[in-house]
């Protein structure tokens, strides 16, 4: 009786592991899965969108972030996403599910444009 119990118990416990090893192991599985190069960062530096222009494929998330002590914002051309108004270091994401080119501009600084081309 008390020998079943213990092999119960070591049971038990591997299955738990197990199923814990399985569960830690799945996300790094999915994390791989991802292609990192479907997104893309543009850094806002010296009222400079950089790189200027980029290319992505569709679905991925482009990420820019302002490296200036300036305010700025992102702002798409024809109205396809437009972002709070980014300080330092804050950052503005948006994932475009659609091929096209998307133009955009800084609504502070209008003559700041870039480029978005999702194929
Ligand atoms: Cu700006």
């Amino acid at each position: 009786m008390k020998r079943n119990t213990v092999w119960i118990a070591s049971f038990t416990a591997s299955v738990v592991i197990g199923i814990a090893l399985l569960v830690a192991g799945s996300p790094t599985v999915a994390a791989n899965d991802q292609p990192s190069a479907a997104n893309a960062e543009v850094k806002i530096d010296n009222f400079v969108f950089g790189p200027q222009t980029i290319t992505v494929p569709v679905g991925a998330t482009v990420t820019w972030t302002n490296k200036d002590d300036i305010p700025h914002t992102t702002v798409s051309t024809d109205g396809v996403f437009k972002s709070e108004v980014m300080g330092t270091d804050e950052t503005f994401s948006f994932t475009f599910t659609k091929a096209g080119t998307y133009s955009y501009y800084c609504s502070v600084h209008p003559k700041m444009t870039g480029t978005v081309v999702v194929q």
